[in-house]
């Protein structure tokens, strides 16, 4: 007779949280779907229903790899974990006592519900330059500015209703979350609000998915968000529009705000952003009249080298109109009876000394990449240069060669790394120059918490299939790794203990939890207006120094830099460097999500890889026209750094001056060199400064580059220098 059982459990295809139920029959997962009684309402994306082909596919990695030939070479002998864990462990140890812990750089890619255990490790080792990655392009720069404005971890969008208001006024600024789920927000609630919203102002120098919703559409030059927020600011102060009784009882320095603005006028923001100015005004006076209103702002706003800047002036925009903590604004959300687990990683860090933290590289100047990570370019840089406290990375769950940019400099600066470790579910270019590779499960195959961005809930990973060969779950990798490097800091006994450890909060046990599958704070439990408790101050405030919302900011001020938001130019365009612009004409941005991949991973599934089969670069008819390109045709993308080639997707919906380049584009079923460079976006990317002053961010989505048609010549092999 045939086993028919359903497993409920929680999605991590991507930074995750989908409540979802998985159906398996003798053994085998024949099908996947959403949980409607789960907080996502029964919603699932492609990439988490594609997850059946992911766990089987031919090419996971299943057993520990020892390197046996040159670097990238392809040569590997399979090892016990036991040997696996001594090398690596041995080798941290071993470069500790010759250099200090700084010496050990513990990292991740994109948050996958696992940070606090690549935080804890990191923390157990006592360096500072832990983290290297995508974080200075990639929400720490948010994050960052949210800490410094309102002394908060961050405030999320109130799509919930829970206080009786949903918002009136929607911002999407640089953001797809409608595609994206990022930042622990989903798509799911942003359209259940939206059905409640009378406005929706997309700023998105492309036309994006939601833009028929959209009643105005700021068609933004990219790079420039800073400025437009400058400029809504101006007309919101200089009209009086602004929250007076929140703005006189709880901000900081809105005179010193309001002199700043001044120079920003919306002629002055029209013509650096190329939006016309009536349309400036219209939404400053729509966000600050249609209230309550929320903004969701992504990724271009922090791969920017002026993220903070414009993370600060948004946040302003957010403040003065009032809409913070109020039913249908932006909230900080209080934690999940567990509190926040994230506490499982930073808890440890005062064993990071001062001593320590202060040699961390590139802190000096990018002083907002602090708690333990390095800044993520200069190690790069001096890695390439030869002279770096960094000598070993340990990586779980990302890929420096296609996250960051400028490729080629980042392979070669990460070959002169005294050792390599990665721990991978396929051979990714990253693993293929390692020197130890250990598989690693899916999240259908282990069991552990997931606590991702959401911030008000945790959800059970419950197991419902084994791992292939000896892969194994990313909590017993780390519990395994903790015990043999730092045991004090890895006390339990058993795996289970350490999940019972991060739930006893909620009074809790791992058995327990697994069951009830999700633990949250929600309804009438989330509470607004916590400023006006004893909630973070003691007779009411924000937890900053001045115990008020710092639209000037006395901790960027003690750091040195600007305490007001500012705009500044892209570091390459046509204003900038005029003389580039004359050989490279056209504005080259990278990323923007698609449905199907997340990142590098996916492409590998032949159910999503059908749907998305080519790597393709947005051009507009009329520029493609000029170039003699067609729809569908390959086209090279070059930039002052390299060249690689996409499929042409002539689109109407942007700037002619504008070309949009997939990005993190992998063949899988390639290796090396083809794998890695043939149309991977960081080829194209510039790694060098300047850099955003606090988070140390560069620019991913405005540069500048040419583009022309791939004739058959051409299509040489690439290769590594
Ligand atoms: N030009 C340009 N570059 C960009 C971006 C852009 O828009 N433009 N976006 C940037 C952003 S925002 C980010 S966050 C980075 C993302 O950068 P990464 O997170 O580094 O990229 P991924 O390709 O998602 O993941 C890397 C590897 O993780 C492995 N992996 C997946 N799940 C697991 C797991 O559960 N455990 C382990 N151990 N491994 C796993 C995958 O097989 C994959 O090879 O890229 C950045 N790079
Ligand atoms: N399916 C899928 N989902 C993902 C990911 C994935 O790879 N695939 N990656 C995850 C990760 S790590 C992250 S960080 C998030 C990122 O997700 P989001 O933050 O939503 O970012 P994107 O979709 O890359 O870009 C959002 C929009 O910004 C626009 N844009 C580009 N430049 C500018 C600019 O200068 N100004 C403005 N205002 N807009 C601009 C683009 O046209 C695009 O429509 O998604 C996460 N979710
Ligand atoms: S949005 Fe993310 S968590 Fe939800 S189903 Fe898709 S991949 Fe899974
Ligand atoms: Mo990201």
């Amino acid at each position: 007779m045939s086993e028919k059982r359903i497993v409920k459990t929680t999605c991590k295809s991507c930074h995750g949280g989908c409540g979802c139920l998985v159906t398996v029959e003798d053994g085998a997962i024949t099908y996947i779907e959403g949980d409607p009684d789960s907080l996502t309402k029964g919603t699932m994306c492609a990439k988490g229903l594609g997850s059946i082909q992911h766990i089987n596919h031919p090419d996971r990695l299943r057993y520990p790899l020892k390197r046996a030939g040159l670097r990238g070479e392809g040569k590997w002998q399979r090892v016990s974990w036991d040997e696996a864990l001594g090398l690596v462990t041995g080798k941290m140890k071993e470069l500790i006592e010759k250099y200090g812990p700084n010496a050990i750089c513990n990292t991740q890619g994109t948050g996958r519900g696992y940070n606090r255990y690549t935080a804890r490790l990191g923390n157990s080792i006592g360096s500072a330059n832990r983290g290297i990655g995508s974080s200075h392009t990639c929400y720490f720069p948010r994050l960052k500015a949210f800490e410094a404005t309102f002394g908060v971890y961050r405030l999320y969008c109130d799509y919930h209703g829970w206080g009786g208001e949903y918002p009136k006024t929607h911002i999407s600024w640089g953001k797809q979350l409608e595609y994206s789920n990022a930042d622990g927000e989903q798509s799911v609630w942003f359209h259940e609000a939206l059905k409640h919203a009378k406005n929706l102002i997309l700023v998105d120098p492309r036309a994006t998915a939601i833009a028929n919703r959209a009643n105005l559409w700021l068609q933004i030059r990219p790079g420039t968000d800073a400025a437009l927020a400058l400029g809504m600011l101006h007309v919101i102060i200089n009209e009086s529009l602004y929250d007076k009784e929140f703005v006189s009882n709880w901000t900081h320095g809105f005179n010193q705000l309001r002199e700043r603005v001044q120079e920003y006028t919306p002629a002055r923001a029209s013509e650096i952003t190329w939006i016309p100015e009536e349309k400036i005004i219209r939404a400053a006076r729509m966000f600050a009249l249609d209230t309550p209103g929320v903004i969701q702002t992504g990724e271009a706003l922090d791969a920017t080298n002026n993220s903070t800047g414009t993370a600060r002036a948004i946040m302003c925009l957010m403040a003065i109109t009032g809409n913070v903590e109020r039913p249908g604004s932006m909230m900080s959300w209080m934690a999940p009876p567990t509190g926040p687990i994230a506490a499982f990683g930073t808890e440890l860090e005062w064993n990071v000394s001062p001593e320590t933290l202060a040699k961390g590289i590139g802190l000096d100047k990018h002083k907002c990449m602090d708690f333990g990570r390095c800044h993520t370019q200069t190690a790069i840089k001096q890695l390439w240069e030869g002279q770096c406290d960094m000598k070993m990375l340990h990586d779980h769950g990302g890929n420096l060669l296609f996250s960051i940019a400028n490729t080629p400099r980042t392979r070669e600066a990460l070959l002169n790394l005294e050792f390599i470790s990665i721990a991978e579910q396929f051979m990714s270019s990253l693993a293929e120059i390692a020197d130890v590779v250990l598989p690693v499960a899916h999240w259908l195959e282990e069991e552990d918490i997931w606590d991702e961005h959401a911030g008000f809930y945790v959800g059970a990973v419950n197991r419902v299939v084994n791992p292939p060969g000896e892969a194994w779950t990313t909590a017993r990798i780390y519990y395994e790794i903790g015990r043999r490097i730092a045991p004090q800091f890895w006390p339990w006994e058993t795996l289970e203990g350490m999940f019972d450890y991060q739930l006893k909060k909620a009074d809790v046990t791992w058995k327990e939890f697994s069951k009830i599958g999700c633990l949250a704070t929600q309804g009438k439990d989330q509470k607004y207006y916590k400023y006006k408790t004893d909630f973070w101050v003691k007779g009411g405030g924000f937890p900053t120094p001045t115990k008020k919302v710092e639209l000037y900011s006395t901790v960027h001020e003690k750091l040195g830099y600007d305490p007001l938001p500012a705009y500044m130019e892209p570091n390459e365009s046509y204003y900038s460097t005029p003389e580039l612009a004359k050989e490279y004409p056209l504005i080259l941005s990278t990323g923007g999500r698609i449905p199907f991949y997340f990142h590098t991973q996916y492409s590998n599934l032949p159910w999503l890889r059908e749907l998305g089969h080519y790597p393709r670069v947005q051009i507009h008819p009329e520029t493609a026209q000029k170039h003699g390109i067609k729809e569908g045709d390959w086209v090279w993308i070059e930039s002052p750094r390299g060249r690689i080639r996409q499929k042409a997707n002539l689109f109407a919906g942007m700037d002619p001056r504008l070309v949009i380049v997939q990005a993190s584009f992998c063949y899988w079923e390639k290796q090396g060199a083809e794998k890695l460079l043939t149309s991977n976006a960081n080829i194209l990317t510039s790694d060098e400064g300047p850099y955003d002053g606090p988070a140390g961010s560069t620019s991913l989505r405005a540069l500048l580059c040419k583009i022309y048609k791939v004739e058959e010549k051409d299509d040489t092999e690439v290769r590594f220098s």
